[in-house]
């Protein structure tokens, strides 16, 4: 189904750019897109992150700035913050961080030294860059130590994260990251956290949605900080947000400004506000729940076809495959998905013997096909279209992707998503 053009300002001003976000437009729709760390934002939230808000400076904090003219900032920003506080169920919230990784280098400004160790789960194994893991600053920076999966389960060992944090005695320890198929124990890594002295952040990244609908456990009040973007299955802007007890407000707001950023960018910060009012509603609840359903009806199908999914399933908006014994590499297998209009993300799987770049496993879920409606009945035919692109990724088979993609965008075309133009 064609798209509608759009924009008629940029059109007009820059044809260019206004056909190749026209393109975008058109991909979205017509693709199935698994990858578990996007989303579609809703109409509401799309407007509010493209309005006059971004023509302003607002260093500072609302009744606190270092430039006049901020009358309507400063509400947009208690408004945020405000609604993060309700929603999250913490004392306080920050909603400045450009993104996930500047909002978790500020935890590192607010409460470690350089040099200081801090734990997190390793890359490879499920983790985030900016846990402490080497090529990024944070493991520059700081002493990274990290922690895995057990090889038999694909779970975390919660006896080997309290034997290294009691050794090494890091100043902080992360829990969640960005290839996690399983429920966090927030009250497990606490009770280590406490017991070794350090700050426990919680990466809520991925599964911030879930929290706010009440489909996965909340890490309050387990976790001293609670680090998360805004723009996963929490269906807002590109942005994140740090959030504490009262007893780190001042350290954590600190290290955003002036400590690693200059001006919010404000336009974001009315977007999230959207977002979380649109979270706090009924039907949110309802899509929290309908993402894990969605998930665990794939990770079924998948496992009926013979996929080998990393820890047997899943709890949440996530799956991780493991296509070893399917002979395809992760990468050639997500680039004939893409052909076939199935839009995934190679990934190491734990204890990869392959590179990062070419790694054995691909990564999906489910936040993006639950925005635009589709159910549980929905799941055999996606894991079908993911088995046969995997099968034509193994035999060459260019007609059979070009035969699922011409597939796909017929489901897709009968379920609208949300923020793409329509007639
Ligand atoms: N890039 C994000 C993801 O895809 O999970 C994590 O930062």
């Amino acid at each position: 189904m064609t798209l509608p053009l759009s924009h008629p300002a940029l059109s007009a001003t820059d044809p260019e750019i206004a056909a190749l976000v026209g393109a975008e437009e058109q991909l979205q729709a017509d693709t199935l897109r698994l990858i578990p760390s996007e989303n579609y934002v809703s109409q509401a939230v799309l407007e509010a992150s493209g309005t006059v808000l971004q023509n302003k400076y607002s260093e500072g904090y609302a009744g606190r700035r270092y430039y006049e003219g901020q009358q309507n900032i400063d509400q947009v920003e208690l408004l945020a913050t405000t609604r993060a506080k309700t929603l999250f169920g913490v004392e306080h919230a920050n909603v400045q961080p450009y993104s996930g990784s500047p909002a978790n280098l500020a935890v590192y400004l607010a409460f470690a030294e350089p040099g200081d160790t801090v734990m997190g789960m390793a890359l490879p194994m499920g983790g985030h860059l900016t846990h402490g893991w080497g090529v990024s600053a944070t493991g520059k920076w700081f002493r990274g130590v990290q922690y895995g999966v057990r090889p038999d389960t694909g779970l975390i060992d919660f006896d080997e994260v309290r034997e290294l944090a009691l050794k090494e005695r890091p100043k902080l320890i992360f829990c969640g990251g960005t290839a996690l198929p399983r429920t966090i124990d927030f009250a497990a890594f606490a009770e280590i956290a406490r017991e070794s002295g350090a700050v426990l952040v919680a990466d809520i990244a991925h599964i911030a949605g879930l929290i706010a609908g009440g489909a996965h456990p909340s890490p309050v009040p387990h976790a001293d900080v609670i680090s998360t973007t805004t723009h996963k299955t929490l269906r807002g802007p590109r942005g994140a947000m740090l959030m504490s007890r009262e007893e780190h407000a001042r350290a954590i707001d600190k290290a955003v400004f002036p400590g690693l950023q200059g001006g919010p960018h404000n336009q974001t910060t009315a977007a999230v506000a959207v977002a979380l009012h649109e979270a706090a509603q009924p039907s949110f609840r309802d899509y929290a729940h309908a993402v894990v359903a969605n998930a665990e009806a794939l990770a079924e199908a998948l496992l009926a076809r013979g996929f080998d999914l990393v820890s047997g399933g899943t709890d949440n908006h996530l799956i991780l495959m493991d296509l070893t014994p399917k002979d395809v590499p992760g990468k050639v297998a997500a680039k004939a998905l893409d052909r076939a209009g199935i839009v995934v993300n190679y990934n190491t799987v734990p204890y990869d013997p392959r590179k990062p770049f070419d790694p054995s496993g691909v990564r999906i879920g489910t936040p993006s096909l639950t925005s635009r409606g589709l159910g549980t009945e929905h799941m055999p035919a996606v894991a079908g279209w993911i088995d046969r692109g995997v099968t034509a990724a193994r035999t060459g088979d260019e007609e059979a992707l070009t035969a699922i993609r011409a597939e796909v965008a017929d489901l897709m075309a009968a379920f609208p998503a949300p923020g793409l133009p329509t007639d």
